[in-house]
């Protein structure tokens, strides 16, 4: 009897392993479907943190990411059903930060949040700023044998991707999220900030908006943020990201496990995110013809690499070295006579759009000090 019970217990937990831990395979839409989109905010219209959303009003409708995309993995639902649960997410971005920005905006038919403990409504998200894939929970750490989960904790927990836990609102004295490692840093001020607006009470139904961003690592150190990396952003890059809604109605259990991913365990394995893409700013938001450039000296020497970083259709360049000398070659290499420090350097384009210009007031210095000129300039 006792073998025959084990047998079932086997079977029990080989079918659950297939139902919610199967890794996505090749071919599966969630893999080959579309990426979702990340807005590129100007950087000037940077959302401001503070429960006010219409700096949110300049992102597109094709952003917007809905309950449709959604599964109920605790199999209460088959389908998403508004009356119970509607949300809707948009997610931004700006060059030259690894902050992820996030809009949310849900309808509980019961808000739940009066408990000083996990149970909360919650929106859970999971982020992995590289795409490395991969386990970044204890419980899931690939040598168990070799490693206690407490170890693993310390070792692999929300390293490599990160988990947060959302309070949809906190209840009232409680922190705003469960950041699921020994990384607590990073749901301070500034590696994150937060704002909501609701007006319903514990059990009330009602609409809730609500505003923050995080920054995201490719390797979150528990000693802080000097001993971390962060993620790299740039137009076109894809990224690992995936959310689900915890929707406690007020009975025992939740009232759905809603899931952006197919694949449950997702909220511990990398590998089951959704792919991502950090788009390029809309045109709206770009000027056809903007000059930049930017350069490097040749360690001890007079030597110069300009690149030309212009954005837009380019017929001829005119380059302004400062010392009364131009070019009109694209990428010019150009060798100072004198050393200097206050060279003014201007690239001029032009193009089917117009015209434009970008100078640089003594931003290229040159000095050879196993050669110096007689007559620096400067
Ligand atoms: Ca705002
Ligand atoms: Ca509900
Ligand atoms: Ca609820």
């Amino acid at each position: 009897m006792k073998r025959i019970l084990s047998i079932t217990g086997l079977l029990l937990a080989a079918g659950l392993f297939f139902t919610l831990g199967a890794q996505p395979a090749e071919g599966d839409p969630q893999v080959t479907g579309p990426a979702f989109k990340v807005f590129q905010f100007p950087q000037n219209q940077i959302p401001r943190i503070d429960g006010e959303f219409s700096d949110w009003d300049i992102v597109p409708d094709s952003y917007v990411v809905t309950t449709d995309s959604m599964w109920d993995d605790s199999g209460k639902w088959k389908n998403p059903d508004k009356s119970t649960l509607d949300i809707k997410v948009k997610v931004g971005w700006v060059k030259g930060l690894s902050r992820l920005y996030f809009y949310y905006e849900a309808y509980d038919n019961y808000w739940d949040f009066d408990q000083l403990q996990l149970r909360n409504d919650t929106f859970e998200i999971c982020v992995d700023g590289d795409l490395s894939g991969g386990p970044h929970i204890d419980q899931f750490r690939a040598n168990p044998e070799g490693m206690s989960q407490m170890a693993a904790f310390m070792n692999l927990q929300n390293q490599h991707a990160q988990n947060y836990h959302i309070f949809t609102p906190p209840t009232p004295g409680k922190d705003w999220t469960m950041v699921w490692g020994p990384q607590q840093w990073l749901k301070e001020f500034p590696w994150s900030n937060h704002a909501y607006s609701y007006n319903f009470k514990h059990g009330g139904d009602g609409v809730l908006r609500f505003e923050f961003y995080i920054t995201v690592y490719d390797y979150a150190n528990p000693d802080g943020p000097a001993q971390s990396v962060e993620s790299k952003f740039y137009d076109n890059k894809n990224i690992g990201l995936c959310w689900a809604v915890i929707d406690y109605d007020g009975g025992r259990g939740n009232n759905g496990f809603w899931n952006l991913s197919k694949y449950h365990k997702m909220y511990g394995n990398a590998s089951m995110e959704r792919m991502f893409t950090l788009m390029p700013l809309e045109p709206q938001f770009t000027k056809t013809l903007q000059a930049g450039w930017s350069f490097t000296v040749i360690k001890d020497s007079r030597t110069v690499v300009f690149r030309d970083e212009t954005v837009g259709k380019v017929n001829s360049w005119k380059w302004d070295f400062g010392d009364g000398t131009t070019s009109n070659e694209q990428n010019p290499v150009h060798t100072y006579e004198q050393d200097g420090s206050h060279y003014v350097t201007t690239l001029f384009v032009s193009g089917p759009d117009g015209e434009d210009r970008c100078c640089k007031v003594w931003d290229v210095n040159v000095y050879d000090r196993n050669n110096p000129s007689p007559h620096p300039n400067n």
